[in-house]
């Protein structure tokens, strides 16, 4: 057999951490159920640039401000695939998320979608996130005196329902029903067969592994493919815009009057819910343990709740509200800096270009930019282990170099969802924090789940109504 690295950047070498053993490479220096965490803590001391190398992988990490903003340089370098996103081709087609960018659907898709992205177009599913916050606050009211809250799980549940009546006006009942909707499931399901799979190719020989787990799990796959198509089908000729499908199934593009495909359509809408939902619950659970880790933080939060929202707990921000809540989103800011819930994002070339000074990149080679690395580069981020929201006053930021902080991504292949993901952290901090105290358990450890994208794990809140004498006296 011919053992051979794939994206081997011609040969050269990078620093990696431990011992190297033949075959398996560096698996052995992290841990398979936290390997993002693993990388990061074994990175210490390696320098800007260093690479992990399991089976027939080679991944070439970047760590440091200056390398993130050469690669963030898009007259160089474009998004790339690595092998765990191009497993989710699988899933998700060639929707926004998984397409090369080369792929005519990603120009259309992304030019027919920015317009249903943008702040101003927030407005349109401004109501659908209070109703579903008001929905959880509902849902915990009578369950709060009982004991903590989970809040990673209701974090998930939250914005998957968001996500669903947004994109297709579907109502999974995750907070009517004990059971998770069979959608969620086969979605997990099938997205858990992804990273499977990803692995599997890794490994020699390991094709046929990855084709044995596709035949295990196809049926999930199917589920959600065929629910989805009906749902499109059902909606053939309707004019109604008034969520994401009834967009893509109207709109045209204005020069060539062209528009998504079913099969495409489904793709988008399984991509809006993947990347969508456990990245922003990740978010919003990192936020709220920050908070209840900080004091003085949740004071001033609540603080500026009750100067926004007044004396009813029960207020919902309007649409305008929801950018006043400056500190909130702050917070939200610097949680996503320490966390970012997803923890990185890759780059090719165009051409065959020098990175560093030093390396010779080519386009079939690719970089991961490591954002728990990047954001905590200290020649940039003072204190970088501090939780310091006003790190993100206007006039810090402008003091730090551009590129130093990318939660959302780079360039043209940059996170769509971005507004979308703030308006409704904002909205639901906000809402939340005016409505309840909460306290965490002081003796919680932080626990970091590596799904598709990092979430505390076990993480509980014990929550209280706050009273209207309460905002009143604090305002
Ligand atoms: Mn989102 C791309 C982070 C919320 C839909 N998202 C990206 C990328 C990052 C990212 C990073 C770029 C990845 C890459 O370069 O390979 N996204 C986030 C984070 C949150 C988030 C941290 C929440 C917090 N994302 C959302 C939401 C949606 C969404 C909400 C949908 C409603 N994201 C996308 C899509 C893309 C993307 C679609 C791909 C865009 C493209 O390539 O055209």
């Amino acid at each position: 057999m011919v053992w051979r690295i794939r994206n081997n950047w011609s040969g050269q070498q990078f620093p990696h951490a431990g011992r190297r053993l033949p075959l398996v490479g560096d698996l052995l220096t992290f841990q398979p159920s936290r390997p993002i965490q693993s990388m990061l803590e074994n990175s210490v001391g390696l320098g800007p640039i260093f690479e992990l190398q399991a089976f027939r992988q080679k991944i070439v990490f970047v760590g440091s401000v200056e390398l993130a903003a050469e690669l963030c340089d898009e007259t160089r370098f474009g998004k790339a695939l690595p092998p765990a996103v191009e497993a989710l081709r699988d899933y998700a087609g060639d929707g926004l998320f998984t397409a090369h960018s080369d792929e005519p659907n990603w120009q259309l898709a992304h030019e027919l979608l920015m317009p249903a992205f943008t702040k101003s177009a927030m407005a349109s599913y401004h109501p659908i996130m209070v109703e579903t916050a008001t929905e959880l606050f509902d849902y915990w009211r009578p369950r709060i005196a009982d004991g903590p809250v989970d809040i990673s799980r209701d974090m998930t549940k939250l914005t998957m329902e968001t996500l669903s009546r947004s994109a297709f006006s579907h109502d999974f009942g995750s907070f009517s029903t004990a059971k998770p909707h069979p959608f969620v499931k086969a979605m997990v399901s099938a997205l858990e067969n992804g990273r499977r799979k990803g692995a599997f190719r890794a490994i020699p020989g390991g094709e046929v592994l990855a084709r044995l787990a596709d035949r295990r799990y196809a049926h999930h796959q199917a589920y959600n493919d065929r629910m989805l198509d009906e749902l499109i089908a059902a909606r053939d000729g309707s004019t109604d815009q008034h969520d994401l499908l009834g967009i893509m199934l109207n709109v045209a593009h204005p020069e060539t009057g062209e528009k998504l495909s079913p099969v495409n359509i489904r793709h988008q809408i399984l991509t809006f819910l993947v990347a969508g939902h456990e990245t922003t619950s990740g978010a919003l659970s990192f936020a709220l343990y920050f908070l209840a880790r900080n004091p003085q933080c949740l004071a001033r939060a609540q603080a500026e709740t009750d100067e926004i929202l007044g004396d009813d707990p029960a207020a919902m921000p309007s649409f305008e509200q929801v950018s006043k809540f400056r500190y909130i989103r702050r917070v939200l800011d610097e949680s996503l800096r320490i966390w970012p819930t997803v923890p990185g994002f890759a780059r090719s070339p165009r051409e065959t270009t020098t990175l560093a000074d030093k390396y010779t990149m080519r386009p079939q080679d690719y970089a991961v930019v490591s954002l728990g690395l990047v954001h905590k580069d200290p020649a940039v981020w003072e204190n970088p282990d501090e939780f310091d929201p006003d790190r993100f006053l206007a006039v810090n930021v402008k003091k730090r170099p551009a590129h130093s902080y990318k939660p959302f991504g780079a360039g043209a292949r940059a996170c769509i969802g971005r507004q979308f993901a703030i308006h409704e952290a904002v909205l639901v901090l906000a809402s939340m924090l005016h409505r309840f105290d909460l306290s965490g358990d002081p003796d919680y450890q932080l626990d970091v789940d590596e799904r598709l994208t990092m979430l505390p794990r076990g993480f509980e809140l014990s929550l209280r109504a706050r009273s209207p004498q309460m905002a009143e006296s604090t305002s």
